[in-house]
């Protein structure tokens, strides 16, 4: 094969602001992948002569568009609505769905992108895709919600299949949401498949699906802790975020021994000395998903808890962080101040939620640090393997999937090290993640041609 002339990092990365102008965190996304995959691919003829990155970050389709529903009192309202669908190499499209009102397409490509390593990391053959709208689903009454759910499925469903592209839940969509998205699928094309993932337990659902998140990015924190021949018990953790990521996290967090002291939303963070126990994340789950409200009522709940508004909690001293709201809310001065305060393991529960500038200071600080697309696979692993369950039309027990769970996260931790041992006692896990994910599609895509 000739030799091209390879573009260097600063080069790629001008092409790829150029192209996505006005796209940051698409730009961000791609950057930190591309950082480490140059240098992988340095001795690497074909991945450049096929510039198998530029195509992995050029998605394969992106649909746009739109959704108009009636309010309760009879007002129209037009949303925009998209599903990327980034690479499709290893398997079918897949990828979660997000309302919220902050949904761009600059963000859905990101985590497009980034979804197609995560599912890489997996072991299970699934592609990147991601969906979305600019919908808030605050305030808004559940039948609201339904109207919207079905108008948004009324074009998505034209585009995604059991084996073509396989939705699932992300910030702001649920089990509610899945069973309206379902439920008009079903309407429209009279077939009863697994098309989405998150279901019900009744209707195709998997065990697990909902804890698996949380419970697997606490699966892997716990993992690269017994590298240090350390574990969580008596352990001090800070977690942003109050969703189903977070406080499946905080739950897994307290069964191995550890001590959770804050969770967040966008309103501010509460801290709570005495530990966040069982008893206390049951009443934020209900509190946040039944009732809707604010994290900051924890503080009336359980007095001995202050609440801080406006604020992260990166402040708060602890020996293990997780970000599990959104993306960009650790940035560079909040990971030096967990370094400054002894920090000594990072798990991202959410997708990107270190900015460029906090990352590069957790890689200086040789810190254990875990990227989303690593720690927080624990989520579309399993739904995997509600995929699988769907195609075999049996359900498999919950510990089973607890087992398979922990196996795909030891497995992940594994790929890190394969490629992100830098000797020295010093595991680069971003790089490790970027490079064993990368490996796979692009592998892949090698076998397909110029495709
Ligand atoms: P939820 O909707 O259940 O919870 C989201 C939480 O994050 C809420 O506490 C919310 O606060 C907070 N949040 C959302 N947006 C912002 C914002 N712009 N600023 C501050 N806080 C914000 O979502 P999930 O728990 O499912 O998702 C959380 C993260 O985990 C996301 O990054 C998601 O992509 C990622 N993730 C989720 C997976 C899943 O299986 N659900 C799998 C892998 C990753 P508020 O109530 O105020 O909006
Ligand atoms: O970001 C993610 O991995 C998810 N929101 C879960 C995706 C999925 O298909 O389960």
């Amino acid at each position: 094969m000739a030799v091209t002339d390879h573009v260097d990092l600063p080069t790629f990365m001008e092409g790829v602001k150029k192209r996505n102008a006005h796209q940051p965190e698409f730009v961000q996304a791609v950057q930190e992948v591309a950082e480490d995959i140059f240098d992988f691919m340095q001795d690497k003829e074909e991945y450049h002569a096929q510039q198998i990155l530029r195509r992995i970050a050029e998605p394969d389709r992106v649909v746009s568009f739109r959704v108009c529903w009636e309010d309760d009192n009879g007002n129209v309202r037009v949303q925009r609505g998209w599903r990327v669908q980034n690479n499709n190499a290893i398997g079918p499209y897949k990828g979660g769905i997000r309302f919220h009102p902050s949904v761009t397409e600059s963000v859905l490509k990101f985590l497009a992108f980034e979804q197609t390593f995560k599912n890489a990391l997996t072991g299970l053959p699934m592609g990147g895709g991601k969906g979305g709208s600019n919908f808030n689903p605050k305030g808004k009454s559940v039948r609201e919600i339904m109207r919207f759910c079905q108008s948004f499925m009324t074009e998505l469903y034209r585009h995604i299949g059991a084996d073509v592209d396989v939705p699932a839940g992300d910030i702001g969509v649920g089990a509610r949401e899945i069973g309206f998205m379902f439920g008009q699928y079903k309407r429209i094309t009279n077939n009863f498949t697994g098309v989405l993932t998150g279901k019900g337990l009744e209707w195709g659902g998997s065990l697990i699906r909902t804890e698996a998140t949380g419970y697997g990015a606490v699966y892997f924190l716990a993992n690269m802790l017994a590298t240090k021949s350390e574990d969580l018990n008596g352990k001090t953790a800070v977690i942003s975020g109050s969703g189903n990521v977070a406080t499946h996290a905080a739950e897994k967090i307290v069964q191995l021994g550890g001590k959770v002291v804050t969770l967040s939303d966008s309103g501010g963070y509460i801290y709570d000395p005495d530990g966040i126990n069982q008893e206390k994340i049951d009443w934020v789950k209900s509190h946040k998903t039944h009732r809707r409200g604010r994290i900051e009522e924890y503080v009336d709940a359980f007095p001995g808890a202050s609440f801080h508004a406006g604020k992260t909690p990166w402040g708060v001293p602890c020996d293990v962080a997780l970000p599990c709201a959104t993306q960009n809310e650790l940035l560079g001065d909040d990971a030096r101040l967990l370094i400054t305060n002894g920090c000594k393991a990072v798990s991202e529960g959410a997708n990107m939620p270190t900015d460029l500038d906090g990352v590069h200071v957790f890689k200086a600080a040789k810190i254990l640090y875990a990227p989303g697309k690593a720690s927080n696979a624990g989520g579309v692993a399993v739904s995997g393997l509600e995929m699988s369950q769907n195609s075999e039309r049996r359900s498999w027990k919950e510990e089973e999937l607890q087992q398979m769970l922990k196996d795909i996260m030891l497995g992940i931790h594994k790929s890190c090290l394969a490629y992100g041992d830098q000797g020295g006692g010093y595991v680069d896990y971003v790089k490790g993640a970027n490079i064993a994910g990368f490996k796979k599609v692009a592998d892949a895509m090698l076998a397909f041609g110029v495709v």
